[in-house]
């Protein structure tokens, strides 16, 4: 192979690679400019009213087992998870589409349940007392989840009643 042939080979290798770039160029403020699952059902999750660790899922998803769902993580650990410390909720979508909830005080979805209606702001679960045995509150209990689209089928009851 001669210089002459080796550069020619290699003028040609990057017209290609000049190509690929310009061809990504063009495709990526497409991609950027398509707001990433614009599409999709979101529920919101706060450790405080609105504040302190924030949790997203978008539907159809769930948590069964919040106690297995790291929180305030670093590259190989996790110092807290999301077990009984959300404190506040939304199904607005918050910027997405609402979604559907159902929150379970026991992991696996069991034990006591709400299923909550879509374009809900709960703000503080610590005053949300409905369906629990008297003297108890949403607050810091919620051990799994259930994150939907449309209203589910659900053996718990709706908030606000009559949705
Ligand atoms: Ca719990």
């Amino acid at each position: 192979m001669t210089t002459g042939t080796g550069l020619s080979w290699m003028c040609r290798r990057w017209r290609g690679r000049g190509a690929l770039v310009l061809a990504l160029l063009t495709v990526m403020p497409i991609a950027l400019a398509s707001p990433a699952h614009a599409g999709w059902s979101r529920a919101q999750f706060w450790e405080h009213s609105f504040s302190g660790d924030k949790l997203d899922k978008d539907a159809p998803g769930s948590e069964a087992d919040l106690s297995h769902l790291g929180r305030d993580c670093y590259v190989f650990w996790c110092e807290n998870n999301w077990d009984n410390v959300i404190s506040s909720l939304s199904t607005t979508g918050g910027g997405q589409l609402p979604a559907w909830l159902e929150i379970f005080e026991d992991p696996n979805f069991t034990g006591h349940c709400v299923l909550i209606a879509s374009y809900q702001t709960l703000a503080d679960l610590h005053t949300y007392t409905f369906n629990l045995p008297a003297g108890q509150n949403w607050g810091d209990r919620i051990s799994s989840f259930r994150v939907s689209e449309s209203r589910p089928a659900s053996r718990c009851l709706v908030w606000p009643p009559g949705s």
